[in-house]
């Protein structure tokens, strides 16, 4: 009776189970356990995710908001006009808003995510917004090596990657990421929202609210193994461990095992000491010099910096 759906080539939503199972799987082979903080993201996650954004110790983005707010202005006469906006990472459209406000006559915007149903309704909604802005998504993992569509004659891409989202990629990985940017972008520039280096307290206060909204965004990725993948996560004894780790500048999320334990995807078990960790994420922090090296090393220019009066964040111009 179901021999259509055999036939069939595999749904979007079948090819991301499957790159989740491969990823956790050798997250779970490999020591240490070490799993990519994109699959965070599902619809619950990034329900926990915009609940993050709104918490009093989490400062990014309220702080970005109002970088951007403030000088969407100066901003948008480094962009120019009739630039095409390309996105990486569509997640909400509020941060990206605040730019094409700014900016009556950008050419279109490009939001690329790996969430193809996330981005079509953004993009919807966009497009009723905005009549005259072309709307082009793309659904692709920007991690990786990419094509965009062809850009119309004398349009110049600027890119946008806000939120400090590259902080969640190694030095290296930073590194390749850029490149491949500066070359995608090359013409027109990136603007780069990065988290800064601040007082410790600031950072572990900022991953460890009093809420515990973090410690369930960190958890649901257990939750969702176990839904889509019929794994056996006791997701109660998994404990949210984040710390600021100063050499490295970066804060690390972890789910810490609470006791010994093993762990079954089908069928196959993997033990957790107690105490052994599976670690979910990093969040680089930056200093301005550091960040325009890595820009510089990418093959980008130097533009002009914004930061907030604290200092706790910072958004670059950089010429492509
Ligand atoms: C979306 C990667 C920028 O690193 O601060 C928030 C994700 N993790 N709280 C960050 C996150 C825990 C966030 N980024």
């Amino acid at each position: 009776p179901h021999l259509h759906e055999v036939s069939s080539a595999p749904s979007a939503e079948q090819l991301a189970r499957q790159a989740f199972a491969r990823d956790l799987v050798q997250a779970l082979d490999g020591q240490p356990r070490r799993i990519s903080p994109k699959y965070f993201y599902d619809a619950a996650g990034s329900q926990l995710f915009d609940r993050i954004c709104e918490l009093p110790e989490y400062y990014p983005t309220r702080t970005e908001l109002a970088i951007l707010s403030q000088r969407a202005g100066e901003i948008a006469r480094h962009i120019g006009p009739d630039a095409e906006i390309v996105e990486f990472g569509a997640g909400s459209l509020h941060k990206v808003r605040l730019l094409l406000d700014a900016l009556p006559r950008a050419h279109g915007y490009v939001p690329i995510d790996i969430s193809g149903e996330h981005l079509a309704q953004a993009a919807q909604r966009l497009r009723a917004e905005r009549p005259g802005l072309a709307v082009r998504p793309v659904v692709a993992d920007y991690s990786q090596p990419m094509r965009l569509p062809e850009a119309a004659p004398g349009v110049r891409r600027v890119g946008f990657f806000p939120g400090s989202t590259l902080g969640n990629f190694d030095p290296a990985e930073a590194q390749a990421f850029l490149s491949r940017a500066a070359q995608l972008l090359r013409g027109g520039g990136l603007l780069l929202g990065v988290d800064l280096v601040k007082d410790p307290a600031v950072l572990h206060a900022a991953y460890n609210d009093s809420q515990r909204v973090t410690a369930a965004f960190n958890r649901n990725l257990l939750l969702r193994a176990n839904a889509e993948l019929g794994a056996d996560f006791d997701v109660d004894a998994f404990a949210h461990s984040a710390f600021y780790n100063a050499p490295l500048a970066r804060i690390e999320m972890h789910l810490q095992s609470l006791r010994a334990q093993t762990v079954h995807i089908g069928g196959v078990g993997w033990r957790f000491e107690e105490g052994e960790t599976l670690h979910t994420e990093n969040s680089h922090k930056f200093s301005v010099e550091g960040l325009r090296a890595l820009a510089l090393r990418a093959g980008f220019g130097i533009g002009p910096v914004w930061t907030d009066p604290e200092r706790l964040f910072s958004v670059h111009w950089l010429p492509a």
